[in-house]
């Protein structure tokens, strides 16, 4: 191998340029294969259930529990709260669907009160979900629309797009004054 090529040999048996370069292209592969992970999550992840798309998680498989265990996911349940960290809003989940919040297209009911628990009303509401331990968002910011006058708003779809744990945050601009937001994290099955 070597001989065939005189000065090619003769550099690379003095900087050794092969086995750099080599050692180059495999960290490369290898940043690119991290980088790959999460899209290829999300096609690859979802393979195994993508059939299961009608949201009938039958509730018996535990293949699919990617993060229920997770300290940090919380239990979804209708009448779940959250607080704001200035205490001055709270959020109340109303309904999911589906119950509990699914990989893909979900639709949240969630009721928005002031500091003193009066409702919100008139109020935008921008929700951003985010995967903290892929580094990415949803695809998708979905509007939200008020559905009774009781602060009560629906947001749909909300899209998650692939199992795991989720921070879905609502920023809840009112009528007049300052924003403020509260975040659910919420594991996600495949
Ligand atoms: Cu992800």
């Amino acid at each position: 191998m070597l001989e065939r090529g005189e000065p090619i040999a003769m550099t690379s048996t003095r900087r050794r340029p092969a086995r750099w370069f080599g050692a180059a292209v495999l960290e490369a592969a290898l940043a690119l294969s991290i980088m790959a992970g999460c899209k290829g999550e999300s096609s690859g992840g979802t393979g195994g259930n993508a059939s299961s798309s009608a949201g009938g998680d039958s509730s018996g498989t535990s293949s699919g529990a990617v993060c229920a265990a997770d300290p940090r996911a919380q239990v979804y349940a209708v009448g779940l709260e959250g607080i704001a960290a200035d205490k001055a809003m709270k959020i109340r989940f109303k309904d999911a669907n589906p119950a509990p919040p699914s990989i893909d297209s979900n639709t949240f009911t969630i009721q928005v009160l002031d500091g003193s628990d009066k409702p919100v009303e008139g109020a935008t509401i921008t929700t951003v979900s985010y995967m903290p331990d892929h580094g990415h968002y949803s695809h998708i910011k979905p509007p939200s629309k008020p559905k009774a006058s009781d602060g009560t708003y629906e947001i749909t779809p909300v899209y998650l797009q692939m199992p795991g744990i989720w921070q879905i945050t609502f920023t809840v601009q009112p009528a007049q004054g300052d924003p403020d937001s509260v975040m659910f994290t919420f594991c996600v099955e495949g």
